[in-house]
């Protein structure tokens, strides 16, 4: 959901949003993350980054595919994307970070920001298909990029850069108090994938 000012009165002290976040550093190796982004790259079948919604043509400043099992709608994603099968590699990738954090996820957003123009908004990852304890594994493989946060009461910010082979875990709260983008920086020239696996909650 993108940001909207809060109504919740204040949370003070501000909780840390790494009391919510987990980075697991090094998840894949360099040699193995390399190879990764670019299979990923050459296999994704990338669309075009323009949509049409409600006859207004809009650019996405990144390019997406969305991946799910079987039956798995998300509201955003199904208005903008095509909901498509799994592939090997993702299904791969998948099984490697369920096995590890011993959950289980049923679907796959893939960002590819192809340099530092592309980029992702302020937003939180919050939508009800997601249900009120959404747990989120983020991989990142290809150029390092900061990872936002903004307080959604406090406006207090920060940020951390994100290796290529990086798992950042979102924990609930994390998306029920905190905000998060993918800033734009023109500077950087390298191309990055972003792979955010969740658990949808079918609503019926
Ligand atoms: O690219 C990232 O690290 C974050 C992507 C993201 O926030 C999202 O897809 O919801
Ligand atoms: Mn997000």
């Amino acid at each position: 959901m993108p940001r909207r000012k809060s109504t919740r009165p204040p949370l003070f002290p501000p909780v840390s949003p790494l009391c919510e976040l987990e980075l697991i550093r090094a998840f894949y190796d360099a040699a193995e993350s390399q190879r990764l982004y670019e299979q990923l790259l050459q296999q994704n079948a990338w669309p075009d980054n323009h949509y049409c919604v409600d006859g207004r043509v809009f650019e996405l400043p990144r390019q997406q595919t969305w991946h799910a099992d079987p039956g798995i709608r998300y509201s955003y994603s199904n208005n903008l994307l095509q909901t498509r099968d799994w592939t090997p590699l993702l299904s791969a990738i998948r099984e490697r970070i369920e096995s590890h954090l011993n959950y289980r996820f049923n679907s796959v957003l893939v960002n590819l920001y192809r340099d530092g123009n592309d980029y992702v908004g302020w937003h939180s990852d919050d939508e009800e298909e997601l249900g009120d304890q959404p747990l989120i594994a983020s991989l990142t493989l290809g150029a390092s990029r900061p990872f936002a946060w903004q307080h959604k009461d406090s406006q207090e910010e920060g940020q951390l850069p994100i290796d290529s082979g990086t798992l950042l875990v979102m924990r609930p709260a994390f998306q029920r108090h905190w905000f998060h983008s993918i800033p734009r920086d023109p500077s950087i020239r390298e191309g990055r994938i972003n792979l955010t696996f969740r658990r949808v909650i079918p609503l019926e």
